[in-house]
């Protein structure tokens, strides 16, 4: 299903020869400026534009990247250069929920080995309004299972996933880098301790959970990759962190998250509670659903958009939902018996 974000400002040009129009708003947007200076500038004809029949400001993208740059204005367009039309309409399209002309931009840039636009494409569809969770899931994550399939089919080679993995992290560190956090500070979640499942050398998936919790305003100790089921606890006391979040990627599996919850409810210091959040390819449709959870919240999340969405109700509600705690003996003899269930679940 398409989904649409709220960036009904965004402007596609309906044939491909034409001219990319983009109004005032949007262009501040992307210029990081008030609307009225982009205003003021077409007034004072130092940014061409045109006139729309109802009288609205219109700007060619060329020109406004030209203004921009001549000005000194940052924006992620001066980056572009002769790919400009393509990521303009690849990231409208995203705009639409459609991230598949994007994604073979980006797979493109990677498989030549040309990496360094994946970062401001990345800041682009931020600064177009795109929500940083939509754009990992739905962007980055598609990007990465391409690689995989090209893989799998024998279209690249070992080294050259390797290397696409290498260049995404680092976007991702960049793009680390251009998040405002704190911006909208979580009320309730402050700290957040965050990895990948032990024996789980794949770790971009938690680095984006650390990246969402970060733009939430949540200070996260990462962990990285392949993270002992007991370090998770001893670092979350260590930090006195209120989240813990592990991420699974094949070939982990359901029952690997069953030993870890196992793990942390043995070793849960009810003086020090925390929410538990688990997620990553591996746990998809297949999610743990353990007794005992001892945890103040328990979540398996199927993406970053659910992740988003399960902390923006945790940081509105006054009282925080308490996870369902039973008898710990009880759920141990009960988990081994039950091991894990396929029904998505999250409390
Ligand atoms: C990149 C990659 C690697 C990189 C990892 C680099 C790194 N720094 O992470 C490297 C090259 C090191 C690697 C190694 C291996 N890999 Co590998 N790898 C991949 C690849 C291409 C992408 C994985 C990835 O990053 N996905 C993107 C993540 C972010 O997506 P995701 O897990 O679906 O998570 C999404 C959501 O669930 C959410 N999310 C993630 N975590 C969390 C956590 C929480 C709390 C929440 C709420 C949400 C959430 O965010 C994501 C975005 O939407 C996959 C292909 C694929 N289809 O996934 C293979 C894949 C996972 N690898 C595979 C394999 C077999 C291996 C190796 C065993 C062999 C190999 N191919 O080299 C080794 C591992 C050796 C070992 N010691 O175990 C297989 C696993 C197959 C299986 N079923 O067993 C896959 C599927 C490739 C394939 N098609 O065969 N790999």
């Amino acid at each position: 299903m398409l989904q649409r974000y709220p960036t009904s400002t965004l402007t596609t040009a309906h044939r491909e020869d034409a001219p990319i129009l983009v109004t005032s708003q949007e262009a501040a947007r992307i210029c990081r400026v008030h609307a009225s200076s982009v205003k003021r500038w077409c007034d004072a004809g130092e940014l061409p534009c045109r006139l729309t029949a109802g009288g609205h400001r219109r700007i060619v993208l060329e020109d406004l990247v030209a203004f921009a740059r001549h000005a000194g204005l940052t924006t992620p367009l001066a980056a572009f250069d002769d790919q400009l039309a393509a990521v303009w309409r690849a990231s409208s399209q995203a705009g639409d929920g459609r991230f598949d002309a994007l994604v073979d931009l980006w797979f493109s840039w990677l498989m030549a080995d040309e990496p360094a636009l994946l970062d401001p494409s990345l800041g682009l569809l931020l600064d177009r309004g795109l929500p940083l969770a939509a754009v990992l899931d739905q962007g980055v994550g598609r990007l990465m299972r391409r690689v995989g399939d090209a893989w799998e089919e024998g279209r690249i080679r070992i080294g050259d996933e390797h290397r696409a993995s290498e260049h995404v992290m680092d976007a991702l560190h960049a793009l680390r880098g251009r998040l405002q956090p704190g911006l909208r500070p979580a009320a309730v979640l402050r700290r957040a301790v965050v990895g990948a499942a032990e024996g789980d050398p794949h770790h971009l998936g938690s680095f984006m959970v650390r990246l969402l919790l970060e733009e939430r305003g949540l200070t996260v100790n990462y962990l990285g990759a392949n993270v002992p089921g007991e370090e998770f606890a001893a670092q979350q006391q260590r930090w006195g962190a209120d989240l813990v979040c592990v991420s699974f990627t094949p070939p982990r599996g359901p029952a690997d998250a069953v030993r870890l919850v196992r793990s942390l409810a043995q070793g849960y210091d009810p003086a020090r509670p925390y929410h538990l959040a688990l997620g990553g390819g591996a746990l998809d449709g297949k999610v743990v659903d353990p007794p005992y959870r001892p945890f103040r919240s328990f979540a398996v999340l199927g993406s970053l958009v659910e992740l988003a969405a399960w902390l923006d109700g945790r940081r509105d509600s006054a009282a925080l939902s308490e996870g369902a705690a039973t008898d710990p003996s009880a759920a141990e003899s009960s988990l081994a018996e039950h091991g894990y269930t396929t029904s998505r679940r999250s409390t």
